[in-house]
């Protein structure tokens, strides 16, 4: 059901090329979105709508959801889901409150200060996927720190689906609706991006896209990121479990289970120095997965290529083993795990012992749920607060401070042969700060 990965005795030295992961060719599908965007920059709305006929099946009249539809969608929303999404909610305002920067005020010299100015994304399009993956949880989660930041205008767009009359799915509206988002698009895919990016009579266009989507999604994000500015492009599910002989093999199996549950590409990955867990976990899983409702498409997320057992000779190499791989999700389920995390140093994010487990991230914990794949985790960030903020410089310098500094910036604008650089400097004085070529 899934596959040995054995690395006792001495870790391979190119550990990130040896270790699971799914090959995903974003760049192959780079050149069927380039017609998709370049359609809907010359013709806008109207080839939006032959899109969303064309790839999802659904004739729509229009882009935009009526606000009753969005408010309709609530009311009919179970209450027991609208309490926990509630819930979500609140937990995740509280973490993202916090990670508001306040603008800093440096005094470089007397006169002189540079002021860092934290300045919210005037607006911001949200991608929530739709069809298999219906993630209202995903809205919270794309949402909640841009409001946090301040960002002004939120637009939030969604595949249209048939079976709702062309609207996105209720539960999609229904967190809206409870989030105070009332502009959302019933649009998916790359078109939807370039919706966003282009802007359409019915969608003014936006300077960011946040949010996971499928592979034409994340294609469609890197072929207009500058235009637009992009979170990441969000890959395949994965959660990498680091153990030890304490774990119980019941809780790790259910854990690798969970998120092969997304996608039959979804990675599912144990790093142990425990033969004994590692058995224990491998006899775990086909009963729990047969007793699941996805049991096919776990099936062959544990079986692919991209998941697997690695068996390492002790926590401290399987350290090294989870740093390479750079999981979007990391459980610690060792023996005194707190210590064991604040080693790990790439991680999407971390979940700590027994009672952390990736589906509390997922949905409650108050943490974010969109989070670098791939292996991005060794140099970006999930989605927060700072995602939808720019740091602007402020500089501000007297005519004193200046002078103070005129004949640095001359002597470097002449060392890099930029003359007119130091001349700007000294045509603010009477007096004449030489250039170094002219002495
Ligand atoms: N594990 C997914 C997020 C998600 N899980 C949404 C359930 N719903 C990627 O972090
Ligand atoms: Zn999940």
């Amino acid at each position: 059901m899934i596959s040995r990965i054995d690395m006792r005795g001495s870790l391979p030295a190119n550990l990130r090329d040896v270790l699971p992961r799914a090959d995903l060719d974003v760049e192959a599908a780079l050149e069927k979105v380039r017609p998709i965007c370049d359609e809907v920059r010359h013709r806008g709305a109207a080839a939006v709508r032959e899109l969303t006929a064309r790839f999802d099946g659904v004739e729509i009249q229009q882009a935009r959801v009526p606000r009753e539809a969005i408010q309709a969608a609530l009311r009919q929303l179970r209450p027991e889901v609208v309490a926990a999404l509630e819930e979500a909610i609140r937990r995740t305002r509280l973490v993202h409150r916090d990670q508001r920067r306040a603008d800093v005020t440096t005094k470089v010299v007397p006169g002189g200060t540079v002021t860092e100015r934290w300045v919210p994304v005037d607006r911001v399009g949200l991608y929530v996927p739709g069809g298999r993956a219906v993630y209202p949880s995903s809205v919270v989660m794309n949402v909640v720190p841009a409001q946090e930041a301040g960002v002004e205008s939120l637009a939030v767009t969604s595949p249209a689906q048939k079976e709702h009359g062309g609207l996105p799915h209720p539960t999609i509206l229904a967190a809206c609706a409870l989030l105070g988002v009332d502009e959302v698009y019933s649009v998916g895919g790359a078109q939807a991006v370039a919706m966003f990016a282009y802007g359409t009579e019915e969608c003014p266009a936006v300077s960011m896209v946040t949010g996971p989507g499928n592979i034409w999604v994340a294609a469609a994000k890197r072929l207009l990121k500058g235009r637009i500015g992009i979170d990441s492009e969000a890959g395949p599910t994965e959660i990498a479990v680091l153990a030890d002989d304490t774990a119980d093999p019941v809780h790790v199996a259910a854990d690798l289970i969970s998120q092969a549950e997304h996608d039959v590409i979804a990675a599912s990955v144990l790093v142990t120095d425990s033969v004994r867990l590692a058995e224990a976990v491998e006899k775990e899983l086909p009963g729990q997965v047969n007793a699941t409702r996805h049991a096919q498409r776990i099936t062959e997320a544990l079986g692919g290529r991209q998941s697997g057992i690695v068996l390492v000779d002790s926590i401290e190499d399987g350290l090294k083993v989870v740093d390479a791989y750079a999981a979007e999700h990391l459980e610690i389920q060792t023996a005194d795990a707190a210590a064991v995390a604040a080693r790990v140093r790439n991680a999407g994010a971390i979940f700590v012992g027994p009672y952390a487990p990736v589906s509390l991230g997922d949905y409650l914990a108050g943490s974010n749920h969109v989070l670098p794949t791939g292996g991005c985790a060794c140099h970006s960030s999930g989605l927060s607060v700072q995602s939808f903020l720019r740091g602007i410089h402020v500089v501000d310098y007297t005519r004193e401070a200046l002078a103070e500094a005129a004949e640095h910036v001359t002597v470097l604008a002449d060392a890099e042969d930029l003359p007119a650089h130091g001349a700007a400097v000294r045509a603010r004085f009477d007096w004449q700060v030489p250039s170094r070529k002219e002495t």
